[in-house]
């Protein structure tokens, strides 16, 4: 910076354009829950993100993911905002109009995503015009500042008035963030519903599913604990009142199904285990749940499928599509149009108030949360969300293996201990694991009880630690007999696969 005024009109760039944004969360906590200005532009980077950006950000934040985007869009906001400042100050009018611009920008992005209400344009349009409106103002407190900014009240006085402003922008976002996260009416409806008694209830749970070994997984994922994966910025706020299920395309039936239409048929309880195709080996992108629902196959069996028929594409409230092969939808695994999990309806971020759970496939191709359409079609016709990024279109889990105790990287005492994890092959089950530790023969571990062939399954082998370095790998059998594969394969674009090896040192 060549002129003296320095980093002031940065900073007034800055506090500007966070007054902006907060006023824009703030007002779409109201307006627009969903059209946010982060909402709308993180959304819009979500779905034209290649597949290689989605698998990196997965891998390098997990769940957190979401929230590692929005830091980064913060990021280039503030440096957007610090240059608009600079170019106000040098050019007049060029950060206003850059700022007023990029509002409306944001607001018309607002109005093509797939969730879009007739105010999403509001809460960007705004925080654009607020924006460059503080501007403008905070330079004119600025040049009162004077160049040379011998004049330390003035001086003082603008760096009040821009610390104030961004100050009041972030309350607003806190406001606006609170509003959203805490009272939702969706929220409220959910906590007053009481789910109906299944039909055909998911046998007991046996004592013998769960071994005694401290830091096992444990076998039903609790629903706090189970793992988050979509494209949902801001999770879908849906309405089981107005919630309805159509099902259409090649059928002889249309079929639509309503919330009380849906509590009212005999429903299923069954547990499954839901597996992200992002998940690496040894990774914790997979959780096993009770689920409750209706077969989708006997909606199917209503709505008379199309003999050339071989795909269910799944719409979501907020435009995400799944293609699911129509054969496991029909054949005799629970697939289920689920609204309970482990005995509470669906908490809002895994689909409120109704997804589906397709045992054996993985989430991307089949675990459509907040439901609302189910087009019977054909592969050869139709795309779905994450084949339409290069990832397969049939997404069959793999047969896998984890260890979790030991932990990776960990020491352990010297002496009897355990090495002890889960192994999962929904749809044929799992018949054992065997362990490996450095060089040494490949060891048959205890398998726990299956709760089901759908879902993982306990082992463990004891295990007496020598002194020193120690690599171990396991390696799961199926049900069928198939042995695990040691081919090593990234997630994309059909699932990850490999031995789960970890290295252990025995002090
Ligand atoms: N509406 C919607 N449903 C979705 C997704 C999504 O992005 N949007 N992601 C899918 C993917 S990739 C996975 S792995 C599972 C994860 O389900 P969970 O978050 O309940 O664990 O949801 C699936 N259903
Ligand atoms: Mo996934």
């Amino acid at each position: 910076m060549s002129d003296s005024r320095g980093w002031r009109p940065a900073a007034a760039g800055i506090a500007a354009v966070v007054l902006g944004a907060g006023a824009g969360e703030l007002v779409a906590t109201f307006a627009a829950p969903a059209s946010s200005p982060f909402a709308v532009v993180g959304g819009a980077l979500i779905d034209l993100a290649p597949a290689w950006a989605k698998d990196t950000a997965i891998a390098w934040f997990g769940t957190s993911d979401k929230a590692a985007l929005l830091v980064g869009i913060a990021v280039v906001l503030l440096v957007v905002a610090a240059v608009a400042g600079l170019a106000e100050a040098r050019w007049r009018h060029s950060g206003v109009v850059a700022l007023a611009a990029l509002g409306i920008g944001a607001g018309l992005l607002g109005l093509t995503r797939p969730d879009a209400g007739m105010l999403a344009w509001l809460p960007s349009v705004l925080a654009g015009a607020v924006a460059a409106f503080a501007l403008r103002m905070l330079l004119r407190r600025e040049a009162d500042a004077g160049p040379e900014a011998e004049d330390q009240p003035s001086r003082r006085a603008f760096l009040t008035w821009t610390i104030g402003t961004a100050a009041i922008g972030v309350a607003m976002a806190v406001v606006g963030g609170l509003g959203r996260a805490g009272s939702t009416v969706v929220t409220t409806v959910r906590e007053a519903l009481k789910l109906p008694k299944p039909a055909t209830p998911a046998p007991a749970i046996p004592a013998s599913a769960s071994l005694d070994v401290p830091g096992i997984t444990p076998v039903i994922t609790p629903n706090a604990d189970f793992y988050r994966i979509d494209t949902a910025l801001v999770v879908p706020s849906v309405d089981p009142s107005s919630w309805k299920l159509r099902i259409h395309g090649m059928v002889a039936q249309e079929v639509t199904l309503t919330w009380d239409e849906l509590l009212a048929l005999p429903l299923v309880e069954s547990a499954a285990t839901l597996s992200c195709v992002s998940n690496e080996v040894g990774g914790d992108l997979i959780g096993n749940a009770v689920w409750l629902g209706y077969p989708i196959r006997e909606l199917l069996k209503r709505a008379a499928p199309d003999a050339d028929a071989d795909m269910v594409l799944s719409t979501s409230v907020d435009g995400f599509t799944a293609g699911t092969p129509l054969e496991a939808l029909t054949d005799d695994r629970a697939a289920l149009l689920a609204i309970g999990m482990n005995g509470q309806p669906l908490p809002l971020e895994h689909g409120f108030p109704v997804r589906m759970v397709v045992p054996g496939l993985y989430g991307y191709v089949s675990a459509t949360k907040w439901v609302t359409d189910l087009e019977v079609t054909r592969f050869d016709r139709d795309r779905a969300y994450w084949t339409d990024r290069g990832w397969s279109e049939k997404g069959p889990i793999k047969l896998e293996s984890r260890i979790d105790v030991p932990r990776a990287g960990r020491t352990v005492t010297a002496g009897d201990s355990v090495i002890a994890g889960v192994a999962w092959q929904p749809g044929t089950g799992v018949s054992g694991v065997e362990v490996q530790v450095d060089d040494g023969d490949w060891q048959q571990a205890e398998l726990a009880t299956a709760i089901s062939d759908d879902t993982w399954v306990q082992w463990r082998l004891p295990w007496r630690a020598k002194t020193g370095e120690h690599s171990i790998r396991c390696r799961a059998v199926a049900g069928d007999g198939t042995v695990q594969t040691d081919t090593i394969a990234a997630p994309a674009p059909d699932g990850a696969s490999g031995w789960h090896t970890i290295s252990v040192s025995v002090g």
